[in-house]
């Protein structure tokens, strides 16, 4: 009998609901049922964890200009050039561009090497992009950035109202969480403000469809109704607040219908929220990633306030963090205008204070540049060394192609990276390999302020070593041994809190004295400042004169466009730039390849069928992308997903379109809101390819991505290849292989089959029209031995139906299977899961599933 495998408490690498997990050695992945985030769930992409973890792709070794490098040789180069760069022009030469996926102890000796040592504030990070407004409109109201309330509000509210966010895709199990407490509580309503109707829209009770940018006036509106129905909690603005005039006085003047709303979804949304005691209103990306971002924030806010709806149980407003330790690193102060512990750069007793601390030779004096702006100081050539690290930027940067020419102006990059092969990597003279999720240690804070361990479970491979020790490495050849002398992040977190302690004096919303005498080895997920707490139902504010401000903000004009208006985000089964969730075979099924969502109106006025590409393009560059008609997305608008790179895509790669502006006091993109123009792709043929080995992205449309059986791509092209064995050769890259090829006359359909012996290895469909293929057929024939006629003849045989796309990742349900499911009677998502086991693992793909039975119905309906 083999040994019981043993399963590791750790943390999910990926969004901020934090969930624990359980995992092993050989990739088993369970939901910790003791973790208070989760209590055993998990979602489609931490169950598929195991698939992540293999080292194909991964960076092993240091390399110098593409060549493998000792670190001793690595860490030297980078040393003597930062060294130089800041005696020779300063110490804001030298920049640090990190990321929320580090963890907190990374991101405490990052931020401690460039404010402390290098004395610049030169350090930004994809938090920027993501939590940036967030914490600016806390900042404004609260005084602190400070996330008032708890997950367990969540189920204890009577009223959600999730703003701007797919919490069914992008925060799986706080969906999930939702989805119970509303069963469990039919009184419970849950609205979703929304330009676009989403997974999440399926467990709505109103859908409010604004219009781009139209939450300010839609919040707006609903302060002044509040205030003009007597409905505000006039003691809890007469102690804790101040600013209720101007605000509401603002309010006053705008137009709610300028948020796209008609009077009545007004009236309905208002006299819901005014008459709901317990309210929370979750926000995302549709609320920060705007040139107004943080005036929503504070639209939002506002409304909490004015009412006394903050830190009681089932209410408050919850800014929901994306990634794991997004929350970690503004604890830390990983952005550049921010000090450690949340303290302030500007406050000279906070700076004298934390250099106190740190025993530092000096201490930057004011904010540093802010993530386009450091790209743009990148492309002005103000920046000499750059370290980039645990993020991609030039993919996930608005203006991504400018973004890349800018990190290759700069004399000089290195990137930290897990994965030998990134967009950004591709740019660096120097890469430095990261041991990655599984083989490295320390700890993540989640979007309720709870710090949870992540746990090595694997050996450290190559020569890849963990963050904080890279940095820590870098520091001691720059000079400061001492002060980095750290032998494991335990070390680390230990000064962390031992800073928050020696901080307390300026009573900051940030105490980690609970964490002092705790066993970091046996750390249990523990809230801050103690398990459980809520922020400000007895006001307690961190402005100067403890209250809170509510602050008039204007709604922007409305959009007057003649393009379309790009949206972007995310798909359910793929983490941003994919170069972890990419790896996964069954999250590669469920939506394989970059598209546009385009309303059926706008694809007719454009001559688009179904299976057409879509051209885009502006100023900044172009995408093609495969065009998904819908009417999730509004006529005028467009939204693609953020996913796909250069290294998966040849025209996929969106954020090459998107505008490089951001809200003027968060300095946070507006990646959801850029004018494009579109038109039809006129591709003379199409082509889709299975095989066994990694398959090239080529051409004028090409997407790769993994499949249950190997990779699967899909290309077009406007110029029909001569002779289409050598072009399908090219992209297979394989020697010694047997083609058989059958060409269609009649519908011009070419089809070629690649053998290694009598494996079949490859096949390659190409047509002048959208290949019409069983795909996962195509895929399933992969690896095996199949003869070519069966194989090429491109749809399953009456005893093999064909699946279709997969729905169901974890358990590789696909579309058809799950119709002919509903069509024999399968009416409820329980039902479709004991016909076909889908939704039954993770249960991520729920929502998808009650929305195939709706269709089902409407389509009953209609007959
Ligand atoms: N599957 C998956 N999950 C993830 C991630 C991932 O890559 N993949 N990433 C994680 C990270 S880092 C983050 S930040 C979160 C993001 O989580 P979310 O913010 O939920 O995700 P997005 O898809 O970026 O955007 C949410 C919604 O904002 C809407 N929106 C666009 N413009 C507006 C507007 O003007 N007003 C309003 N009200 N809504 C608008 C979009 O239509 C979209 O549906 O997800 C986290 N979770
Ligand atoms: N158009 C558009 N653009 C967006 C967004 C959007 O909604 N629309 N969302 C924005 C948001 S919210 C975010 S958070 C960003 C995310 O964008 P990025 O941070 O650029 O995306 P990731 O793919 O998560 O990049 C993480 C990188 O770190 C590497 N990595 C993984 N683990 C480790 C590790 O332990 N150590 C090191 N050193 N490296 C590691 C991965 O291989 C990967 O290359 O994108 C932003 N860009
Ligand atoms: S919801 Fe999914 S992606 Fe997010 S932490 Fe949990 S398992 Fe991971
Ligand atoms: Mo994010």
């Amino acid at each position: 009998m083999s040994a019981p495998q043993t399963l590791t408490r750790t943390t999910c690498p990926y969004c901020g609901v934090g969930c624990g997990l359980l995992a092993g050695a050989d990739g088993s992945i369970k939901g910790d049922p003791d973790h208070p985030a989760n209590y055993g769930r998990l979602c489609s992409k931490g169950a598929a964890l195991g698939q992540t973890i293999d080292l194909a792709g991964r960076l092993l070794a240091p390399q110098i200009n593409g060549q493998e490098a000792s670190w001793d040789e690595t860490l030297g180069l980078m040393a003597e050039t930062f060294s130089t760069a800041i005696r020779d022009h300063g110490p804001d030469s030298v920049a640090f561009y990190i990321s929320g996926q580090l963890l907190t102890e990374d991101y405490y000796v990052a931020n401690k090497l460039m404010k402390g040592f290098i004395g610049s504030a030169n350090i930004d990070t994809n938090s920027r992009l993501c939590m940036a407004s967030s914490v600016a409109g806390h900042k404004r109201a609260f005084g602190s950035d400070t996330v008032p309330g708890t997950y367990a509000d969540l189920e204890e509210a009577d009223l959600i109202v999730l703003v701007g966010s797919n919490l069914a895709w992008c925060h799986p199990v706080l969906h999930q969480r939702i989805a119970a407490a509303k069963t469990a509580n039919p009184n419970m309503k849950v609205v979703n403000i929304d330009p676009r109707k989403t997974a999440t829209t399926d467990l709505a009770d109103h859908h409010l469809r604004i219009v781009p940018d139209g939450d300010t006036a839609l919040f707006n509106g609903l302060l002044a109704h509040l205030a003009d129905t007597g409905q505000l909690d006039d003691d809890y603005l007469k102690k804790h607040v101040t600013g209720r005039r101007p605000a509401i006085t603002q309010a006053r003047l705008g137009d709610p219908l300028e948020s796209g709303l008609t009077e009545a979804e007004l009236a309905q949304f208002y006299q819901l929220w005014a008459g709901t005691e317990k309210v929370v209103t979750v926000y995302s990306q549709g609320v920060n990633q705007s040139k107004c971002g943080t005036d929503k924030v504070n639209a939002i806010l506002n409304c909490h306030l004015a009412t006394g709806r903050i830190g009681k149980p089932g209410c408050g407003p919850f800014s929901v963090t994306g990634q794991p330790n997004a929350m970690g690193g503004r604890e830390v102060g990983g952005l550049s205008n921010m000090l450690a512990n949340h303290l302030d750069i500007e406050n000279p007793d906070h700076r004298a204070s934390v250099r106190g601390f740190w025993q530092s030779p000096t201490i930057c004096t004011q904010p540093g540049l802010k993530a386009v702006d450091l790209f743009q100081a990148c492309a002005d050539g103000k920046i000499k060394a750059l370290w980039v690290m645990s993020t991609n930027p030039a993919v996930s940067l608005p203006d991504a192609d400018g973004v890349a020419a800018a990190i290759a102006k700069v004399p000089f990059v290195a990137v930290s990276d897990i994965m030998a092969r990134t967009d950004t990597g591709d740019l660096a003279d120097v890469l430095l390999p990261a041991t990655g999720w599984g083989e490295k240690d320390g700890t993540v804070t989640n979007s309720e302020r709870r710090i949870s361990r992540q746990r090595a479970f694997l050996p450290p491979p190559g020569a890849s070593r963990p963050d904080w020790k890279i940095i820590c490495d870098l520091a001691a050849r720059m000079g400061w041994a001492e002060s980095f002398n750290f032998s494991s992040p335990a070390e680390v977190f230990a000064e962390y809190v031992a800073l928050s302690g020696a901080t307390q004096d300026f009573h900051r919303d940030l105490d980690l004295s609970i964490f002092a005498d705790m066993d970091y080895a046996k750390l249990l997920p523990t809230q801050w400042p103690q398990n459980g707490t809520r922020f400000f139902a007895d006001g307690g504010f961190f402005h100067g004169n403890g209250k809170a401000r509510m602050l008039p903000v204007t709604a922007p004009a409305p959009i007057q466009r003649d393009a379309f208006t790009l949206n972007t985000g995310r798909n359910r089964d793929q983490w941003h730039t994919m170069s972890r969730s990419g790896k996964a075979p069954r999250l590669g099924a469920h939506l394989a390849e970059p598209y546009v969502e385009i309303h059926p109106v706008d694809a007719t006025s454009l001559g688009l069928s179904a299976g057409d590409l879509l051209a885009l393009r502006n100023r900044y560059g172009q995408a093609v992308l495969r065009a998904l008609i819908t009417d999730r997305s509004a006529p005028g608008q467009l939204f693609a997903p953020m996913h796909w790179t250069r290294q998966q895509s040849t025209s996929g790669c969106i954020n090459t379109l998107t505008a490089p502006v951001v809200d003027p006091v968060s300095g946070q993109p507006a990646s959801k809101c850029s004018p494009v123009a579109a038109q039809k792709f006129n591709a003379a043929w199409f082509g889709f390819a299975a095989a066994l080995s990694p398959l090239r992205a080529a051409g004028a449309y090409g997407a790769v991505a993994r499949s249950l059986t190997g990779w699967q791509g899909e290309y077009a092209g406007t110029e029909t290849p001569e002779n289409w064995q050598e072009f399908a050769d090219d992209l297979l890259g394989l020697d010694n292989c047997q083609i058989t090829e059958l060409t269609d006359l009649n519908q011009r359909l070419t089809r070629l089959a690649f053998y290694q012996g009598d494996r079949l290895v490859g096949l390659f469909f190409a047509s002048p029209e959208p290949v019409s293929l069983a795909r996962s057929f195509a895929v399933s024939l992969i690896g095996t031995t199949t003869p070519p006629l069966q194989a090429l003849a491109g749809r399953s045989g009456a005893d093999q139906p064909d699946p279709g796309a997969t729905v169901c990742a974890c358990l590789n349900v696909g579309i058809n299977t799950l119709r002919t499911a509903i069509t024999a009677g399968a009416t409820t998502v329980e039902g479709l899961g004991e016909a076909t086991c889908a939704g039954t693992s993770c249960g991520s793909c729920k929502p998808e599933l009650a929305s195939l039975i709706a269709q089902h119905h409407i389509g009953m309906a209609a007959e």
